[in-house]
């Protein structure tokens, strides 16, 4: 056997090995979610056609080719009874760009389309695109919007690291072809900008996040909300702040909507990132807030800190410390598929139902912003606990 049949049965046993890995919940979990044991998508996850020359003639050592550096912060819809995610991929050249993956179940078996997405350009050739968030809007499209980045014209010679933020936007009917729209317009930079599913007083409406920066939210406030006529001409003229940042929380120096909220009896669920910066540097978090169902803008419930943070191996990657996510997906019996990426490198699953998300959000005490307001809530909880025991 010559050195590239060799390399190339054992590269393809492996790879088949992973996707046909079994996922299993970690038990008993906090109640709230359960995580799963493996990430559902990885580097390694990226097929095999992508990263070898398969010609003996042109890679007798069945060298790699292609690198990729991680699969994360996923998209994510249900599509003809399939789960789908639209992964961002990162190569070892730093580029990411869009891929989808599908699998039948939703926490393992996770296989990648033969080719990546071929997003179209909308003026300037972007230097990197990632994190869409998918919409099946009410119009009948299915919307992709995500993070368009391009270098800084007005950066100072020698600055080869100031970017410029937008949201880009694409429609498709069957997730393979899309019409790339112009991006959106708008006075900030605009970066984890997310489109609502239904109309809203007849109008597109999108959870914005203004940014001073390509990185510093600076003036941005926290999540926005902004109505737009035509999403075809899609521009923020008024943007309001729905939620915003605070002084020693979570989210005390950026949030960012997550994937379009969930429609539920009680109201719109969301999902959110929140970052505050400590010594070690940036920490990403996750985080849940509910509202109105006839006005998606107006806060019902907001438990106090993180959802989901990072633990054990999540802690480490590419950006260490961080878990992101821009995709989950509500079945029809109520379960709720949480995908969420850890470190810049990799993709999880975490499993709920939408009662008990919404048991979280109504029955969490909010934040109350000083420590003794978090004694108070404990100090409630334990009182009222001792009661009921000593009444048994
Ligand atoms: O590196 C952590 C995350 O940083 C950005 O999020 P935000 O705009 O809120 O800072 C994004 O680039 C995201 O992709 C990344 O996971």
């Amino acid at each position: 056997m010559s050195l590239f049949e060799q390399r190339q049965s054992a590269v393809s046993k492996e790879y088949e090995r992973l996707i046909a890995l079994k996922n299993k919940p970690i038990l008993p979990g906090n109640g709230i979610f359960e995580r799963y044991e493996n990430p559902v998508l990885t580097r390694s996850h990226a097929p095999i056609l992508w990263r070898y020359d398969l010609n003996p003639d042109t890679n007798p050592c069945f060298m790699e080719r292609f690198g990729v550096g991680g699969a994360f912060n996923a998209g994510a819809i249900k599509w003809k009874g399939k789960y789908l995610l639209v992964a961002r991929v990162e190569g070892c050249d730093r580029k990411s760009f869009f891929a989808v993956a599908e699998s039948p179940n939703g926490v393992d078996s996770f296989r990648f389309w033969d080719k990546p997405l071929a997003m179209p350009e909308a003026g300037d050739p972007a230097a990197n695109i990632y994190d869409m968030r998918l919409t099946a809007h009410e119009d009948g499209w299915v919307y992709g919007i995500f993070c368009v980045e391009r270098k800084d014209p007005s950066a100072p010679a020698g600055d080869l690291s100031s970017a410029l933020a937008s949201a880009g936007i694409a429609r498709t009917k069957d997730l393979v072809t899309w019409e790339r729209l112009p991006d959106l317009k708008s006075k900030s930079q605009q970066r984890n900008v997310v489109l609502h599913p239904e109309w809203v007083n007849g109008k597109y409406a999108l959870y914005t996040r203004p940014q001073d920066g390509f990185i510093d939210a600076g003036s941005g406030g926290g999540i926005g909300w902004a109505l737009v006529d035509d999403i075809t001409r899609a521009e923020v003229k008024q943007e309001i702040i729905i939620n915003p940042r605070r002084y020693h929380t979570i989210k005390e120096v950026k949030n960012g909507e997550g994937p379009h909220p969930i429609k539920t009896p009680k109201g719109w669920l969301h999902m959110a990132h929140g970052v505050r910066s400590c010594a070690a540097g940036l920490r990403y978090v996750l985080y849940l807030y509910l509202t109105e169902l006839e006005r998606p803008e107006r806060l019902i419930a907001e438990p106090a800190g993180h959802f989901i943070a990072p633990i054990r191996g999540e802690r480490t990657g590419d950006v260490p410390n961080v878990v992101f996510s821009n995709g989950w997906i509500a079945d029809d019996d109520g379960t709720v598929f949480i995908y969420y990426a850890s470190s810049d490198t990799r993709l999880h699953v975490a499993v709920s139902s939408v009662d008990r998300l919404l048991d979280y959000c109504l029955h969490t005490a909010p934040d109350g912003y000083r420590t003794g307001a978090s004694v108070d809530t404990l100090t409630e909880l334990i009182k009222k606990n001792l009661a009921y025991l000593e009444s048994r």
